[in-house]
């Protein structure tokens, strides 16, 4: 006989007993995991001494950034679907089951009730991870870069849904800004719309993923550290219940220069264009072109970011947790 419905969520005890203390605790993204990172292993990509290099490139991410938010002093709570449960809080064995998991789905927002009702396994993205974060009341999430308002949107309005859960989660979202595929500046003023303050830690520029941005494009406050940033989230939380971007340059020693990967981006759109690639496949497909173009320079560059994210957020968890 088939077993009765699974729980929607579950929770690792780590996380959960974290969470009850008001402990820190940093919620991370697997949508990296299943569609973001190539699954070949790759070298060492930027030095970090917790790559194991034997390890797929998406799982010894996975594995790294878990690393990364605990040696930061905050409890990882990573949020992937095995079999239609929603785990928040993954151990290895559950990465690497939904990391080698070739039929594993890029899960949104609008994704999760099909994908739990059918029990699929999925990567979370920014979007439906940060409803996972609003279930639990998590209040901290490190990503590499949000998705955001897709060029051309003039001719088809690809927006992604990371935008929308933005606007409805009070939660701190670390970010290299957003991905340089979307149009930028147009991300920035979806944002804008949607109350959402963009954040720039040590920063004025707002970051473009692999560059660290110019004078061309703002952010709407700064903050000089981690504490800074704590303070201005929960003052933030006191007047509105939306989200903040954190937006956190890409380390100095891995950026790319923006001319570079512009041209990239171009030459890898045109050819999304040619193969007519739409919707919830546009971004992973990008991505994989722009990594293999640069012969893994861009991975190097996109594992930089992350892992800086992730110990980023530790360190803004442990600040919102020392306040309170
Ligand atoms: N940035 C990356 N790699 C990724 C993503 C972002 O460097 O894999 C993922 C995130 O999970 C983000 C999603 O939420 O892409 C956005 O996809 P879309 O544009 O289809 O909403
Ligand atoms: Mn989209």
């Amino acid at each position: 006989m088939r077993s009765a419905t699974p729980a929607p969520i579950v929770i690792a005890p780590e996380v959960a007993e974290a969470l009850a203390g008001g402990k820190a605790v940093v919620a991370l993204e697997t949508a990296v995991l299943t569609h973001g990172l190539p699954r070949q292993p790759v070298k060492r990509p930027c030095e970090l001494a917790g790559w194991d290099e034997s390890l797929p490139a998406n799982l010894a991410l996975s594995v790294l950034l878990d690393l990364s938010v605990r040696t930061g002093g905050a409890v990882p709570a990573t949020v992937g679907m095995l079999d239609g449960t929603l785990h928040v809080g993954m151990d290895r064995a559950q990465l690497e089951r939904l990391g080698h998991d070739t039929a594993a789905r890029k899960l949104s927002t609008r994704d999760l009730g099909a994908a739990a009702a059918q029990r699929a396994s999925g990567g979370t993205t920014v979007a439906a991870t940060l409803a996972a974060c609003e279930a639990l009341r998590i209040r901290v999430f490190a990503t590499g870069g949000i998705g955001g308002v897709h060029r051309h949107w003039t001719d088809r309005p690809d927006i992604s849904a990371d935008l929308a859960a933005l606007a409805r989660a009070p939660v701190a979202v670390i970010s290299a800004g957003a991905k340089s595929i979307l149009d930028l500046p147009a991300t920035v003023e979806a944002l804008d719309a949607l109350g959402v303050p963009v954040l720039g830690l040590g920063t004025h520029h707002f970051p473009r993923f692999f560059s660290r941005g110019d004078s061309s494009l703002g952010v709407s406050c700064s903050a000089k550290d981690a504490r800074e940033a704590a303070a201005i989230c929960r003052a933030h939380w006191q007047f509105t219940g939306t989200g903040v971007l954190v937006a956190n340059p890409p380390p100095e020693r891995w950026a790319l220069p923006t001319d570079e990967v512009e041209s990239m981006i171009a030459a890898a759109m045109l050819e999304a264009v040619r193969e007519g690639i739409r919707g919830a496949a546009v971004t992973p497909f990008l991505l994989d072109r722009v990594q293999r173009a640069t012969g893994g320079r861009t991975v190097a560059a996109n594992v930089a970011v992350l892992e800086s994210n992730a110990r980023t957020g530790a360190a803004l968890a442990r600040e919102l947790a020392a306040a309170g």
